[in-house]
């Protein structure tokens, strides 16, 4: 394709393997997630932040010098499934990101929220990834 013309859409980096993993979850799985051991200490997790609603950990494989996810203790598998009545909680993990954001990667982040199979979502818990500490590039792939 001509670079020139901006077709930059025809890019097409080859699958990681999170996204592979993303793939092999295609189905909302309806039973506890990584992130339930996470909350009840079963699991090791760095964690940053915990009140009553939510939870902020790094991630394991971090894709920026700052990458940490904020989940909700009350699990929602996906946005998609999240209910006008979750709009306090939804706002709550907003507000915790830009926190921790703010805080840890002053000159500037992203949140990112994977939702399903082509979203490449791999953790059926709901989760906002929250990146930083480098210049992000775009669009995302
Ligand atoms: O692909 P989505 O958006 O579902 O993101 C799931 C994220 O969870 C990925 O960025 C993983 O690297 C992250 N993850 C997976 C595990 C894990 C974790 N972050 C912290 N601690 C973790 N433990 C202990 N175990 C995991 N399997």
């Amino acid at each position: 394709y001509d670079l020139s013309r901006g077709s930059a859409i025809a890019v097409r980096r080859p699958y990681s393997d999170e996204v592979r993993r993303a793939q092999a979850q295609s189905v909302a799985a309806p039973g506890p997630t990584i992130f339930d051991k996470i909350m009840s200490k079963e699991i090791k997790a760095d964690i940053i932040y915990e009140d009553e609603l939510c939870l902020a950990f790094n991630d394991i494989s971090p894709q920026a010098p700052v990458h940490f996810l904020v989940i909700p203790k009350r699990r929602i598998a996906r946005l998609q499934d999240a209910e006008p009545t979750d709009i306090d909680l939804l706002g709550h993990l907003m507000l915790v990101a830009r926190s921790l954001g703010s805080s840890r990667a002053p000159s500037g982040f992203r949140l990112v929220i994977n939702n399903g199979r082509d979203g490449a979502q791999s953790v059926y818990h709901l989760h906002l990834h929250v990146l930083g500490g480098r210049q992000m590039g775009w669009p995302p792939g």
